[in-house]
């Protein structure tokens, strides 16, 4: 970030830009056209009913643990833009890369996408990490843009962040000395009351930094709450071995570029990493490696539906 983005913003203003470097996240309200999410919920609706007969978690879907063939329940939908041509025209579009080049520069490669479902009455919660926990780089122009494909309330299990601490160390997410995908937020010095909800109407976006702290509570509510993950990085943030970054070789990696062009030069930074290995035996998805925590901050009953500590 910094001076040689300050040319040229598109859409995002200074006070945009400052208060994303010193908070770490940005809400952007109603920034994506009704027509695309009303076609991301048809996709949606499509997925679900193919997860209708399905045992287990395959490479596409990830099942709540109460999925039953007969009541498919999909917490998950992984690598949307590889299997949906909505999701994958909007990954490339100014809806979503605009207000990223403004942050971290023309040039932007795709790290990954998921749509992380969060049903009405039981979706999943995500326990508190740092994305840059789970795949550090070279340079921490690191984000996700999270499109909110449903209205995003107290209620339904917003997306939280703890405003700044991406310019604080990586917490360690390791129990028993493997990794966990998840911190503990005592341990770690941090006060719930601190946290602040992202939330919007459907059609908005909220953008958090790669080092921020977040989480989200299970969804005890009726409303769904479906959000779209478009995780992107700057084409010189390279990833750092031991990293849960996945990439066949150079021609696969370029493959990503979203927009602006690729380099063989990696921006070193002085940022702070810690390696996530050694690797559970299983690492199918976020909720899996979670759930060997011995104490989980949003599945006891010390937590309200609103996310906050009772
Ligand atoms: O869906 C959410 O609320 C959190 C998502 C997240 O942090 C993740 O999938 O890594």
């Amino acid at each position: 970030m910094g001076e040689r983005n300050m040319a040229k913003r598109e859409i995002l203003s200074e006070e945009q830009v400052a208060s994303y470097a010193a908070q770490g996240y940005l809400v952007l309200e109603k920034r994506i056209p009704d027509d695309i999410i009303a076609a991301i919920r048809s996709e949606i609706t499509r997925f679900e009913e193919e997860a209708r007969g399905m045992t287990e978690s395959n490479d596409r879907l990830d099942l709540e643990d109460s999925h039953t063939p007969e009541n498919p329940r999909v917490r998950r939908i992984k690598l949307p833009h590889t299997t949906s041509e909505v999701v994958k025209s909007l990954m490339y579009s100014d809806h979503v890369l605009a207000p990223v080049r403004d942050l971290i520069g023309p040039d932007l490669r795709l790290h990954t996408t998921k749509l992380n479902m969060k049903s009405a009455g039981y979706g999943a919660a995500i326990e508190w990490h740092q994305d840059f926990a789970f795949y550090p780089h070279t340079n921490d122009d690191v984000l996700a843009v999270a499109v909110i494909v449903d209205d995003m309330s107290s209620e339904n299990g917003p997306l939280m962040v703890f405003p700044g601490s991406h310019r604080g160390p990586i917490h360690d997410h390791h129990v028993d000395g493997v990794f966990a995908g998840a911190m503990d937020l005592g341990a770690c010095d941090f006060d719930i009351a601190d946290a602040v909800e992202l939330k919007g109407p459907a059609g908005s976006i909220s953008i958090h930094h790669g080092r921020i702290v977040h989480g989200s509570a299970s969804n005890r509510s009726s409303f769904d709450r479906r959000l779209l993950f478009y995780e992107i990085m700057a084409a010189d943030a390279f990833p750092i071995a031991g990293g849960m970054t996945r990439f066949e070789g150079i021609e696969d990696y370029n493959s990503r570029m979203l927009c602006g062009r690729p380099t063989l030069e990696p921006r070193l930074e002085n940022v702070p990493v810690r390696i996530p290995q050694p690797q559970p035996a299983s690492n199918r998805s976020i909720y899996e490696i979670q759930s060997r925590l011995m104490q989980r901050a949003f599945a006891t009953e010390s937590w309200s539906n609103t996310g906050r500590r009772k």
